[in-house]
């Protein structure tokens, strides 16, 4: 034993190896080192906040994340308590941040989870964190301590007087044990924006200054909210979600639910606030109680006569979305994942409650049940003809049928995991595939135009599309929930080859659609991909080149320019070579950049302002004279500036611009315009050539010779020059492409890059598809707005 473990006295040793233990085999506490487990640590302390919400004493969250790496977590809670600890001969504070699962001892937080991940405890954070400094509020003080991996640094210190309350923690996760110590903000905000609704009334908001993003998450509703916003893409039967709560044996229940429009079921659960993505026992009482309520309330209603038939699970969930949240003391996971909940008594209180809740709010909402019983019968009925449907496709051997589809050219190959599948828009670019293609691996399926939108189908008709049925034969999995097979899958990459323009965009999103919705395994196997084909074809003498981007193109001409111009400034200073490319290119990246604000309403040129003006400096959008300053030049300049005010939060200015000739359209100018990543990428590219704005040019090198004054006409103007003695073709479709092209630049396992297609989020890529391809008109053209042009980063 050493000296400084005796000067800590008996009773913390214990403490010290129970840390170390956490050190030694960290996946026991917070599951693995990935970015699973780094993520979690930020969980467990919001967690602790989250619970001095539910507790009352919260209602506020701040999460930030710095550029160097740590992270802090703020509340205004009840501060984690500083008095001495009897037992412990520690502050109270101490002992939480330093020995393991000390939470449970001060604060008897009976919901705290114990199965899962969470509720580990902040010591653990600690532990594994390279520093970690905690401040609290309380008592009108502040207080200071700090750790360093999980070791205390410094005695608890006064700092000095406070009148509010909360707890401030401020750690660097340890880079010695985690593979890898970079938050993502995406990550982070999801669990955010799950917590806020799980939570109603609590503020959450994130912020992350590495990209410049923030968000803030706030819903009075709880899951009504959520439930609400998980609808809001689509058209509602009832105009407020059915809510049920209720305590039973100490579990707590909270359920909400809204049907839609739509023909799909979209239930989410939670036990303690972990998302159980398995489903489990909470699940089955809540499907078994609305069941049964729905029936029983069908059989007493004058509908009854017309409609004799009991009603399907499947039935009283099409078009339904519900979120169920349980809170009881000793949850158990299982499953795979271990998010399934297990408590097998917990079916029971939920389908009581349920049934109970159920029965009230019908009597007094008649309205309400009147719209949902016409939705489940209607899809009773129809699912019976889809059956009608389904029966007479299997006798007529339409379904059952294990031949492949004649327009398949299929691979030699049979294992499957070296198999690849092209599905390929329309039958010239088919042809040119079939020829292109490497045949011992590789399959083509061309498929003929627009394929059936399956966003709003019934399953009869999407079965009844000739060019589906083909692709669900080429694919060998079957479809339908109890006759997909994954493993049957004859090709473990299933290749979207489309044009790139809109049409082809267009194709594959409905491709995606209905990959997303109707074989989900697919994309959770990471079996399909985006092929990458290129946009231009450019040929110098005999060398022939592909780019992919636009960008490419430009860097590309930048190169030759820079080989043979130089540009003379009128003070006699020459750019040339290294610097000239660097130049271009940085005006052909700002450009592009700017065309994506275009697209949001900015003006490109009061992008060029703000480039010219040193936008990134943002202190003048803060401080009134410097803002007057920018007001009048923008005004030098013909911008009208209106609405100017001051945002009381942010301490920011922002205003509406508009400018004459640019149609009158006006856009906003904020903090979040300012801070937003398009903004910034612009800005920064705009320092390569700020030294170049305001002054006027001429090319030497060339014949001619002609005077430049704007980076827009210089750039024009080069590029135009780079174009000299290149033939660039630019590609409409990928049928322009003969077979050996489009096997060089877009099939060759070697020379291509495929987009592989991930689910990420959930509740966002649901998002997407709904506005992409639901009923609703307006979200639907905004999406394609502002994704067009960009199809190549569709993400889901
Ligand atoms: C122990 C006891 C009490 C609160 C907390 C811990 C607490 C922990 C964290 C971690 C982050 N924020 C937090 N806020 C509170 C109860 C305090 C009391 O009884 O006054």
């Amino acid at each position: 034993m050493n000296k400084q473990m005796n000067s800590y006295g008996a009773s913390d040793i214990k403490v010290l190896e129970g840390l170390k233990a956490v050190r030694k085999r960290p996946s026991m506490y917070i599951g693995n080192t990935g970015p699973e487990g780094l993520h979690h640590l930020v969980y467990e302390v919001v967690d602790n906040s989250i619970d001095e919400a539910l507790a009352g004493y919260c209602d506020q969250i701040d999460v930030h994340l710095f550029s160097d790496g740590t992270v802090e977590v703020v509340d205004n809670g009840r501060g984690i308590p500083v008095e001495m600890h009897e037992g412990e001969h520690l502050p109270a504070l101490e002992v939480v941040m330093t020995k393991l699962h000390a939470g449970g001892k001060f604060d008897n937080k009976t919901y705290t989870v114990s199965g899962g991940l969470h509720g580990v405890g902040v010591s653990v954070v600690n532990a594994l964190s390279e520093f970690l400094e905690v401040e609290v509020y309380r008592n009108g003080h502040v207080y200071h301590q700090r750790y360093e991996r999980g070791e205390t640094k410094s005695t608890l210190k006064e700092l000095g007087d406070t009148e509010r309350t909360g707890t401030k923690i401020w750690f660097r996760p340890d880079s010695t044990i985690f593979d890898n110590i970079d938050f993502d903000f995406e990550t982070l905000s999801k669990r955010m924006r799950e917590l806020s609704f799980l939570t109603s009334g609590v503020r959450i908001r994130i912020a992350d200054e590495r990209i410049g993003k923030k968000k803030e998450f706030h819903y009075q509703g709880g899951i009504k909210s959520f439930v609400e916003y998980l609808n809001k893409n689509r058209e509602v039967l009832h105009p407020k979600p059915v809510y049920i709560t209720g305590t039973k044996s100490s579990i707590i229940v909270d359920v909400a639910f809204q049907y839609n429009n739509s023909y799909k079921e979209n239930i989410f659960t939670f036990a303690n606030n972990i998302n159980t993505r398995e489903g489990g026992s909470h699940l089955s009482g809540f499907k078994a109680a609305l069941t049964r309520s729905i029936n029983l309330y069908l059989q007493n209603s004058p509908l009854s006569k017309n409609f004799k038939e009991k009603l399907s699970g499947d039935d009283v969930r099409e078009g339904l979305t519900a979120v169920i949240s349980v809170k009881l003391p000793n949850p158990q996971f299982e499953g795979q994942t271990k998010t399934k909940l297990g408590n097998s008594d917990v079916k029971g209180y939920v389908e009581t409650l349920v049934n109970e809740g159920l029965a009230v709010f019908f009597e007094e909402n008649p309205s309400v049940i009147k719209a949902i019983l016409g939705k489940v019968i209607d899809a009773a009925r129809a699912r019976e003809a889809a059956r009608k449907a389904r029966d007479l496709a299997r006798r007529k051997g339409i379904l059952a049928d294990h031949s492949l589809p004649g327009k398949l050219a299929d691979c030699q190959e049979r294992d499957p995991g070296k198999s690849e599948i092209f599905i390929v828009e329309g039958d010239s670019a088919g042809g040119s595939a079939k020829q292109g293609r490497d045949r011992r691996f590789q399959a083509i399926l061309p498929l003929k135009g627009k394929i059936l939108n399956v966003e709003k189908a019934r399953f009869d008709r999407m079965i009844s599309s000739e060019e589906i049925r083909t692709m669900i034969a080429a694919l060998g999995t079957g479809i339908g929930e109890k006759d997909f097979k994954v493993e049957s899958l004859r090709y473990h990459k299933v290749i979207i080859m489309t044009d790139a323009d809109v049409d082809g965009a267009h194709i594959r999103t409905l491709l995606l659609t209905f990959f997303f919705r109707q074989m989900p395994d697919v994309l959770e196997h990471g079996y399909l991909y985006v092929a990458q084909p290129p946009l231009y074809r450019v040929v110098d003498g005999k060398v022939e080149t592909f780019l992919k981007t636009e960008v490419d193109l430009h860097r590309l001409l930048s190169r030759r320019i820079a080989e043979r111009e130089a540009l003379v400034a009128e003070d006699g200073e020459k750019i040339r070579g290294e610097r000239l490319r660097a130049l271009l290119e940085g005006l052909a990246k700002f450009y592009d950049g700017v065309r994506s604000l275009t697209r949001k309403g900015y003006s490109v040129r009061f992008v060029e302002f703000l480039a010219e003006h040193d936008g990134e400096d943002k202190r003048q959008f803060k401080e009134p004279d410097a803002m007057l300053a920018l007001v009048e030049k923008l005004g030098e300049r013909g911008f009208q500036v209106d609405d100017l005010r001051q945002d009381e939060e942010t301490g920011y200015y922002h205003f509406t611009v508009r400018e004459a000739g640019n149609g009158g359209q006006p856009f906003t100018v904020d903090w979040e315009f300012l801070s937003s990543p398009d903004l910034r990428k612009v800005l920064s590219e705009a320092r390569q050539f700020r030294f170049v704005s305001g002054k006027r040019f001429k090319l030497e090198g060339s014949d001619e010779q002609k005077v430049i004054d704007s980076p827009k006409d210089l750039l024009d103007e080069l590029t135009d020059r780079g174009k000299k003695g290149l033939s660039i073709q630019r590609y409409k479709g990928l049928g322009e492409m003969n077979p050996e092209q489009l096997w060089i630049t877009t099939m060759n396992p070697e020379k291509r890059t495929l987009l592989q297609v991930k689910i990420e989020d959930f509740v966002e890529s649901d998002d997407i598809f709904t506005i992409l391809m639901g009923d609703k008109v307006e979200p639907r053209r905004d999406f394609i707005l502002r994704h067009a042009g960009e199809v190549s980063d569709l993400d889901i």
